[in-house]
Formats: structure tokens, sequence, C-alpha cells
């Protein structure tokens, strides 16, 4: 059974919806660095604050508190399994996971890759309507994903530990190929 997964993916790929769905059928903590920092921004706190005006631009939040939150979450919940979801989002958060997991003999199982297309990817965040979800941000997003997250594929491929699967589809079909493709009981 893998229980130490994360996922991959373009902005509006379904990796949250995905991600939480999985973690419910197989027992798994879901860690998204999107909800953690929505979070802090909901209470208003000074990483909160200082991590909305990056995310409504678009950008991603430094890598020193994206790390920070991940490192607490994982030295708690490092025993059970868990499903990471949004992070890594550049090769030195992947590197730095990398270092973290080593270091406490927790190495990640499998990467599933949601790809999706563009204009699939645009009307999915169009019709959710979160705050960083505007014509103008999502494109600066895929932007910023092709230049700094995709970089990601090359890097678990060469670990072996890669495997992709096309996010069209209803929820329920996705959620089965997921199952399917990591080898997950039902
Ligand atoms: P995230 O919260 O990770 O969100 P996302 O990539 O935009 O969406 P996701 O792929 O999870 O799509 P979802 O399932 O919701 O990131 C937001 C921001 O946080 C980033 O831009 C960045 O600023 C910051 N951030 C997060 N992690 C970071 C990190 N590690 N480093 C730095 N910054 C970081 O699906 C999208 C929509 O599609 C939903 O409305 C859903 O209902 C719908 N949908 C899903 N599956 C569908 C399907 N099969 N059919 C139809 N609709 C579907």
């Amino acid at each position: 059974m893998k229980s130490r997964l994360l996922f991959l993916g373009p902005p509006g790929a379904g990796k949250g919806t995905q991600a939480k769905l999985l973690c419910e059928n197989q027992g798994l903590i879901h860690l998204s660095t999107g909800d953690l920092l929505r979070a802090e921004v909901n209470a208003q706190s000074p990483l909160g604050k200082e991590a909305a005006l990056i995310m409504n631009k678009g950008e991603l939040v430094s890598d020193e508190i994206v790390l920070s939150i991940v490192q607490k979450r994982l030295s708690a919940d490092a025993k059970s399994g868990w499903l990471l979801d949004g992070f890594p989002r550049n090769l030195i958060q992947a590197q730095s996971l990398q270092q973290l997991l080593e270091n406490v003999s927790q190495p990640i199982q499998a990467v599933l890759l949601i790809e999706l297309d563009d204009e699939t990817l645009i009307k999915r965040l169009l019709s959710r309507g979160r705050s960083d979800d505007t014509q103008e941000v999502i494109r600066h997003r895929l932007e910023v994903y092709r230049e700094k997250t995709a970089p990601l594929v090359d890097f678990y491929q060469s670990l072996g530990i890669l495997v992709k699967i096309q996010g069209e589809g209803d929820v329920k079909d996705v959620a089965l190929t997921i199952r399917s493709a990591l080898g997950l009981v039902m």
C-alpha cells in the first residue's frame, strides 16, 4: 500500500479535489500548501497578510514560508501516511523536501502528475471564482507553473516514481483512474 504520495499538475488540474477524495478513501493525511496558506490568510496572521499579496498576483509564496509550514506539519504527521498537494512547486522546494524526508527515513512512494489542457484549466478556475481566479491571474499562474513547477516532472521521473494521468472527465472517473494508476484498492 502506498501511503506517502505527492500530487503534481497545473493550477486547476484537480489536485485539491482529487487529493481530498483519495485521502478520505485511503485514510491519509491531506497536506495542501494552498489550503494551509489560505487558512493563514483567513486568520489574518502576519504570515497570512504577506502570503495574500503574493497569492492574489498568482506568484509563488516564498520558499522560506512554505517550507516552514510543511516542515511543522510533516514532523507532526510523518508516522502516518500523507499526501502532499501543491507542494513542492519548484526545484528548491523539491530538494528541501527530499532532504527532510531522508532525515526521517520516509521517502515519497509515488508522484502523480495530473495533466489537462489550458482551455479546460482556465474554464474550471474561472467557474471556481476564488480571489486568485481572474483571467489575468490564472494566465500568470500557468506561466509560473511552466517555468518553475513543470521541471519537477523530469526531477521525479529520474527518481523513477512519476505516474501520469489525464485529468479530463468527471470527478468520479478521474478518481478511479488515479486509484488504478497508483495500484490502490478501491
Ligand atoms: P493551490 O491551492 O495549490 O490551487 P490550484 O493549483 O489553483 O488548484 P488545484 O489544482 O488544486 O485545483 P482544484 O482541485 O481546486 O494554489 C493556490 C496558490 O497558493 C498558488 O498560486 C500560490 O500562490 C500558493 N501556493 C500554494 N502552494 C505553494 C507552494 N508550495 N509554494 C509557493 N506558493 C504556493 O480544482 C479547480 C476547480 O476545478 C475547482 O473548482 C474544482 O471543483 C473543479 N474541478 C476539479 N476536478 C474537476 C473535474 N474532473 N471536472 C470538472 N471540474 C473539476
